[in-house]
């Protein structure tokens, strides 16, 4: 788990990211998808956009940012008793999305990048370790879940 001192900077930062939750999500799925484009496959409603112009002016793909970051902040905030919100999400992301573990450390990684990028005075060495740890303990807990869902991941 987390120190009480981690829990902290990982909460501090999150109410930095929360007043501008739809830029953070935006720029999460385009870099996820630019970066990683086989997860953009995983999403029908998603596929067809071609070019950044189009991912830019997709007011779908920002809501979906948005929420995908709301749901991670509820589930941070819960540090570590979070198994209730997570099991839901571990449930659809591995009985109906299917999506491999490989693909939640790929997104968590750009998470921290794109929190990096947009506060670079208040996230510094010791707040993004805190904020990896968090985000491990999150897709380890995923992982098991998705095992007890029996989807290997
Ligand atoms: N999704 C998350 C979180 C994540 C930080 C990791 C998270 C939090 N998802 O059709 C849907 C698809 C979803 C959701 C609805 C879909 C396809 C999909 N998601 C793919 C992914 C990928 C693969 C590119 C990754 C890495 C990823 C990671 C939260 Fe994810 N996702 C949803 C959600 C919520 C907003 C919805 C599901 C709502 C739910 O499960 O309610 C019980
Ligand atoms: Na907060």
């Amino acid at each position: 788990g987390l120190s009480d001192d981690e829990w902290n900077r990982v909460l501090g930062i999150w109410a930095k990211v929360e007043p501008e939750l739809p830029v953070h999500g935006q720029e999460v799925m385009i870099r996820l998808f630019q970066v990683h484009p086989e997860t953009q496959e995983r999403f029908a409603k998603f596929k067809n956009l071609k070019t950044i112009d189009e991912l830019k002016s997709s007011e779908e793909l920002k809501k979906h940012g948005t929420t995908v970051l709301t749901a991670l902040g509820r589930i941070l905030k819960l540090k570590n008793n979070h198994e209730p919100e997570l099991k839901p999400l571990a449930e659809s992301h591995a009985t109906k999305h299917k999506i491999p573990v490989k693909f939640l450390e790929f997104i968590c990684e750009i998470i921290v990048k794109v929190i990096a990028e947009k506060h670079p005075s208040d996230f510094g060495a010791d707040s993004q370790a805190a904020m990896r740890k968090a985000l491990e303990l999150f897709r380890n807990d995923m992982a098991s879940k998705y095992k007890e869902f029996g989807f290997q991941g």
